[in-house]
């Protein structure tokens, strides 16, 4: 067998129908284990029973027997090699090998597996017996190192103490590949062992707090998180911890007034209906899911295998854990009510001009006693807008369409501030506070890729975020990598990638990206989502990662695919606007939490402009677009984590199906396509991840030198070391500020020096008895 090439060829664009070239790089012969892929796409394993030229006789299993070209062939890996726990030791990295590998391995349930320095995670979609107490405390003293969220985990506690540097866990992956199990996963291995004062027990009880908020069941997963979340867990100088803060990222607030045909709102809303105490049903008024509009609209009300009465009870006691009194707790379900009555609001036209006033019913009168405001007030702030015209404040009636707009608008509002106000309470409760704080692990959960039938404004943040994201994860393990050893001066073969930067610039590029369009085109009093489409078409159709389409449509291809959006509804969402009557209503209401409301008076102040943001005409609060504000906290969130130790974990979602022990190797093959995954493990194989300037390792293992060296400088002390420990030539390379290292060296002399200072201290403790 000859060793396969260890250059990579640039895949192109289109990656999707990419393969690696590894075939060139071996010979086929007889008795060999090779791939063959079925016209299906599938790979099967056979054995060459004979071969003539380019041609190939195979048996694959089931006694068939076929004749092949043996350029359509792939090298399989010795059994020897089934199963390994890092994709870096395979022998063959071809992807039928590495699909086969980890089907190996979820067989098994060992459903996390390393590609080099990444952990790839498969979504068991069961329970599996890999987590507890007892798995946690084989991590933390190593008796096992098998591939886990516990172990890398581990690895960012321990460089946190080491380096001094901040860590960060980021966990990447299609929606409903794992992500948030992931990151409570990781979370329960952190309180274990910086726990101790209570305050871990307080961050784990926010998972089920913002999951019932924040998340929803959607088509691709049935508890999808509707929100992106970064939590950065502090740390004392002593390795316990002493706080943490949540940041929250736009949240899909559409959700709470329409939501697709099998799709649900957030489970807060079911879970209250479903939960609620006799007493508390009867203060809030509130009735079964099915007597509201906003929930009953969707045809489908439960989650099969979740009870939602008992989360409720779930969400109450981690609400007190984290010291949300039980006023302010009625006080948020007084809210929900509110927001739920909202919606079966329903208004009778008055004239054929199509004005309208909303009915005076149990709705309307629920919602004004919950928020706290007259039922004349509430009906007025749904019917009418106030307009300023020149030095006259006139009042203009609405129509019946912008009479829901404005019911829903004020709904979503509602719920977003009450989203913001509970992450607010938790921060207070978790806050490191006169603590002294030294470093910090973050832990990154952000809503994933989504791709389906339609998708709207939402799909377009969503897939925004995950392109920004996917640029850091190719920034730390290609572009920077990459640049380092060229400025070291050390020898090495690139590794091309795929860099979605195209893709970026087509959202981010001023004035013809995405995001500006959008933004143009919303403050003009006369656009629409037509006049919007028709403008990306006449902007953008030369841009690679742009495709226009008919009507209101439009594609990007994603690093994770081709996505088309329908803009209808996209410049209103980008808006967001609260008309200045509602604001008013809001702020002039005495319901028990007015704070609830104080980002929305905030937002007004933000920038107090009128403008004619809008065709009616009516007097807006100009604010940010939603768009460039989600940019701007995207730029805030990368900066933060450029500053950190990253460590990647990515999920991958076995089948669509939401079921376990089903392996659909095509959908399995595009997410490790997408992120690259076999493209890191070639860098990792073929480059040095490990490196350490001169100075520092001179520093860190010096005392360990037998031998005296005659020149003290940083390099002949690193020489010296490197030869007492034999560590072989191509183990490693000098550059010119730093030493880099194949993976795995430095564990060898990690792993003396530990030795020896435990030596040395057991040695002093040994000999201070003696001396008492
Ligand atoms: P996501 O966070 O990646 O999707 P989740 O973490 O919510 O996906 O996972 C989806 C579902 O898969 C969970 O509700 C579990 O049923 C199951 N699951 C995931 N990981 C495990 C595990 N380690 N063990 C057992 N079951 C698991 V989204 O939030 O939609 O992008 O926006
Ligand atoms: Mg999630």
């Amino acid at each position: 067998l000859i060793p396969e090439n260890s250059s990579v060829q640039s895949t192109g664009r289109s990656h999707v129908e990419s393969k690696w070239t590894d075939t060139k790089s071996y010979s086929v012969k007889k008795k060999l284990q090779s791939w063959f892929q079925l016209p299906d796409g599938n790979w099967e394993l056979g054995t060459i029973l004979s071969t003539a030229g380019a041609e190939v006789v195979i048996s694959l299993s089931g006694e068939k027997i076929l004749k092949v070209n043996s350029d359509d062939l792939l090298p399989a890996n010795p059994d020897i090699l089934d199963g390994v726990d890092d994709l870096m030791q395979l022998s063959y990295l071809n992807e039928p090998s590495v699909l086969y590998n980890l089907q190996y391995r979820y067989n098994r349930d060992m459903i996390y597996t390393k590609a080099g320095p990444v952990l790839v995670a498969i979504n068991p979609f069961k329970k599996v017996p890999l987590y507890g107490n007892n798995f946690i405390e084989a991590y933390r003293v190593k008796t096992t190192d098998s591939p886990h969220v516990y172990a890398i985990t581990d690895t960012a506690m321990r460089e946190m103490i080491r380096d001094e540097v901040n860590q960060s866990i980021i966990i990447s992956g299609e929606s409903g590949a794992g992500k948030t199990e992931t990151a409570k996963i990781a979370m329960q291995y952190l309180a274990a062992l910086g726990g101790g004062s209570g305050i871990e027990y307080e961050i784990l009880k926010t998972n089920p707090i913002l999951e019932a908020f924040g998340n929803a069941k959607t088509l691709r997963n049935d508890n999808s998180s509707r929100f992106g979340k970064l939590i950065e867990i502090h740390f004392s100088e002593t390795g316990k911890i002493a706080g943490a803060n949540i940041q929250t990222f736009l949240l899909e607030k559409s959700r709470v007034v329409q939501c697709t045909e099998g799709e649900r709102s957030y489970h807060i809303f079911y879970q209250l209906c479903r939960g609620a105490p006799k007493s508390l049903r009867e203060k809030l008024y509130l009735r079964n899911w099915d007597e509201y509009k906003y929930l009953s609209q969707s045809n489908c009300h439960a989650i099969s295998g979740v009870d939602d009465a008992e989360q409720f009870r779930v969400v109450q006691e981690a609400l007190d854990v984290v010291h949300v009194s039980k006023t302010d707790q009625e006080s948020v379900f007084a809210m929900l009510s509110a927001v739920l009555w909202l919606g079966n609001i329903s208004f009778t036209v008055l004239d054929n001009e199509n004005h309208v006033e909303p009915v005076e019913d149990e709705g309307l009168v629920n919602v004004a006693t919950l928020i706290g405001c007259g039922i004349a007030e509430l009906k007025l702030a749904l019917s009418t807008r106030k307009m300023k015209v020149r030095n006259d404040i006139i009042v203009q009636k609405l129509t019946l369409s912008q009479a829901i707009d404005t019911r829903d608008a004020l709904a979503k509002s509602i719920y977003s501030c009450l989203f913001d106000w509970l992450v607010e309470q938790i921060n207070k409760s978790l806050a490191v506070g006169k603590r002294r704080t030294g470093r910090s692990i973050s832990i990154l959960d952000i809503y994933g890729f989504e791709s389906f039938e339609r998708n709207s404004f939402e799909q377009f943040c969503i897939n925004y975020a995950n392109e920004r994201l996917q640029q850091h994860f190719n920034r730390h393990l290609f572009k920077l990598e990459q640049e380092e050893y060229i400025q070291d001066g050390i020898d090495w073969a690139k590794v091309d990638f795929e860099d979605n930067q195209d893709c970026l610039n087509l959202f981010e590029k001023k004035p013809l990206g995405l995001l500006s369009l959008l933004d143009e085109e919303s403050t003009f009093p006369n656009g629409t989502d037509m006049t919007f489409a028709n403008k990306l078409k006449q902007h953008l159709k030369a841009n690679s990662c742009f495709r226009g389409e008919r009507d209101n449509a439009f594609s990007v291809c994603h690093y994770a695919g081709e996505v088309t959006y329908d803009t209808t509804g996209f410049l209103e969402k980008n808006r967001d606007l609260l008309h200045l009557d509602s604001i008013q209503l809001l702020s002039s209401c005495t319901c028990h939490l007015p704070q609830i409301f104080a980002s929305i008076m905030l937002t007004q102040s933000e920038k107090p402009v009128v403008g004619p943001l809008h065709k009616s005409g009516g007097v807006e609060s100009q604010k940010l677009s939603v768009a460039t504000k989600f940019k701007g906290q995207l730029f805030q969130l990368m900066h933060r984590l450029e500053n950190t130790t990253p460590h990647f974990i990515r999920c991958i979602k076995p089948n669509n199906l939401q079921s376990p022990g089903v392996y659909d190797q095509k959908l399995v093959l595009q997410q490790l396509r997408c992120c690259g995954v076999l493209e890191v493990v070639r860098i990792s194989r073929s480059g040095f991840p490990t490196r350490m300037s001169h100075q520092k390792f001179a520093r860190r293992y010096g005392f360990l030198l037998l031998d005296h060296v005659a020149s003290q400088d940083p390099l002949s002390v690193s020489v010296a070391i490197l030869h007492q420990f034999n560590i072989l030539p191509e183990m490693y390379q000098v550059g010119y500020t730093k030493l880099f290292f194949r993976t795995g060296q430095i564990g060898v002399l990690e792993d003396t020096r530990n030795r020896t200072l435990h030596g040395i201290l057991r040695v002093q403790s040994c000999f201070r008895g003696y001396q008492a």
